[in-house]
Parts: C-alpha cells; sequence; structure tokens
C-alpha cells in the first residue's frame, strides 16, 4: 500500500451539530497527516461537480440541497493506505447499516444526513482535492510523531 491523499469533508449536518472536533480527531488519532483543512460555503456548482457521477440519481436535488445548506469542513489527509482506511473509519453509506465504532456508526441515523464524506478512490481523493482546494491552501510538512507511526 502506498502513500496516498484523500478528500475528507464534514457536511453541514456535522457542523451545525457541533461534531468537527470529533471528526477531525478520529483521523488525527489514527495517524494520517493533515494537509488541508478550510471552513467553506459551498456553492451550487462545486457541490454538483464533485457529486457529478450521482447526477441522474432520484435523491441528486436533495443531495445538492443538503450540502449546500451551511458550511461545510473541507480537509485534505495524507498517509499509507489512507482512502480505504478513512472509509472504514467512515462507516457505511446508510448509518443504520454503520458498525458502531465509526463515524455514521456513532453519529448519524439516516442517509441523507451522514455527516461525511470520504473519497473512493485514491484517482477521486486527488480530483477531490483539486477540486475543493487551491494548490496555495495545502501545506506539505513533516510531523515530528512521523518516526512513531511508520516503521
Ligand atoms: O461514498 P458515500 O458517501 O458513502 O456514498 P455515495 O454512494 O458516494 O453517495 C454520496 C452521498 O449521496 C451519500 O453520502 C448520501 C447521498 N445518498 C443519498 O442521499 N441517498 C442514497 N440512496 C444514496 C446516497
Ligand atoms: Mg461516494
Amino acid at each position: 500500500v502506498e502513500v496516498e491523499e484523500t478528500y475528507i469533508m464534514i457536511k453541514p449536518d456535522g457542523v451545525q451539530r457541533g461534531l468537527v472536533g470529533e471528526i477531525i480527531s478520529r483521523f488525527e488519532k489514527k495517524g494520517f497527516k493533515l494537509t488541508g483543512l478550510k471552513l467553506f460555503q459551498c456553492p451550487k456548482e462545486l457541490a454538483q461537480e464533485h457529486y457529478k457521477d450521482l447526477q441522474s440519481k432520484p435523491f441528486f436535488p436533495k443531495l445538492i440541497d443538503y450540502i449546500t445548506s451551511g458550511p461545510v469542513v473541507c480537509m485534505a489527509w495524507e498517509g499509507v493506505g489512507v482512502v480505504a482506511s478513512a472509509r472504514k473509519l467512515i462507516g457505511a453509506t446508510n448509518p443504520l447499516n454503520a458498525e458502531p465504532g465509526t463515524i455514521r456508526g456513532d453519529l448519524a441515523v439516516q442517509t441523507g444526513r451522514n455527516v461525511v464524506h470520504g473519497s473512493d478512490s485514491p484517482e477521486n481523493g486527488k480530483r477531490e482535492i483539486a477540486l475543493w482546494f487551491k494548490e496555495e491552501e495545502l501545506c506539505e510538512w513533516a510531523p515530528v510523531q512521523e518516526p512513531w507511526l511508520k516503521e
């Protein structure tokens, strides 16, 4: 498994419900590296571009309304195998099917209010980070804990 990048986003319900710290801390404690972070009111066009693969789905208009209904927290995370690992930390799309211990399993009830997004492949991780962040908003840095996380 290689060093990858993933785009994680706390959706408007997560921000409104005061779950920002709780959600960020799960990725932080796991040992991944934060390389981008901002609170952001997403314009409709960006939400539509982000979810363009779902545009033919019946729930698409509601999804766009939800994502643009308030500020989101945009994050870029880096690490070995971070894409699949973040998806595991997040849990199943339908929070009622998400395992306890996962973010959705612990903190959400409905698919349409599932508090967090995570990229589904390394390619989409790169695509989504480029979509949501400007180059100068991303930081390359070396956490001092790195030797204690990697052999
Ligand atoms: O990657 P993930 O967020 O777990 O699910 P996707 O299948 O990519 O769908 C994106 C997003 O769309 C999901 O988080 C909620 C919403 N959605 C929905 O409202 N109703 C569905 N039946 C499926 C997905
Ligand atoms: Mg998805």
